[in-house]
């Protein structure tokens, strides 16, 4: 390689590591941490907690997220990717966002209309979305995805033992519907400036069920008390925080 390629190589790759770097400068990798709790205790799935008077064990709560927006210098930065929140689910990495002082984060629970009435097989396999997604929680192209469910146990007639998996006491709560899609508009004063950020999300179990009736509504399907899926959404508008 003579004097001058070399030359022209070591100029060009400078002016690459100087590109990549005043990138990384102006942004940060954003993680949101899930924190499930009870009455502001965290939340273990398995574990028996009083609720509305009646003991309660929690075996699955999951939930779609999306359109996710976070309000950073004024600017509403949108993260298109759409997210699964399962019991096993400590964080989610939403990728990055420029750097500055974060005032507003944004987002779904549940799927938007469009998609909600789309075919899950026209999405790619990583989404979890897609027909293809292990995670996958839709109904039929009708009803379209659960956006939100719980699954668990409640000892209705208080004996001390969950008499599940035999259905009087097995509480399966599915929600979806169009008109239960939430949208949660959290403030916060946050510092987006280093190069990993984590958010802590907390989101009260207990608070789902605010004024309801959990002895007479255990089970919940698009056809089969509805309702009780609905005021389970309605709550979940109020169950969100930042840590
Ligand atoms: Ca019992």
């Amino acid at each position: 390689m003579t004097k001058f390629s070399l030359k022209t190589l070591f100029m060009l790759c400078s002016v690459l590591v100087i590109a990549l770097a005043g990138c990384r400068k102006g942004e940060s990798e954003i993680t949101l941490d899930f924190q499930p709790q009870i009455d502001g205790e965290t939340l273990i799935y398995g574990n028996t907690y009083a609720i509305n008077g009646l003991n309660v064990r929690f075996d699955r709560i999951r939930f779609y997220m999306t359109d996710l927006e976070l309000t950073i210098n004024d600017e509403v930065q949108s993260i298109d990717d759409a997210f699964i929140v399962t019991e096993t689910s400590d964080n989610l990495d939403l990728g990055k966002a420029n750097r500055g002082d974060l005032t507003k984060i944004a987002f779904n629970v549940g799927v938007s209309e469009d998609l909600n009435n789309a075919d899950p097989a026209l999405l790619p396999t990583d989404n979890p979305l897609s027909a293809d997604s292990p995670l996958i929680q839709h109904w039929n192209w009708t009803a379209g995805y659960k956006f939100l469910l719980i699954e668990g146990a409640v000892d209705v007639n208080n004996d001390g033992v969950f008499d599940d998996p035999a259905p009087e006491e097995t509480m399966s709560i599915h929600c979806g519907f169009n008109s239960n899609l939430k949208r949660i508009e959290l403030d916060t004063d946050k510092s987006i400036k280093r190069e990993n950020v984590d958010l802590n999300l907390e989101f009260d179990v207990a608070k789902f069920f605010a004024n309801y009736d959990l002895a007479n509504n255990l089970f919940s399907r698009p056809d089969n008390n509805p309702e009780a899926a609905t005021a389970v959404m309605n709550n979940v508008q109020n169950a969100f925080d930042f840590e």
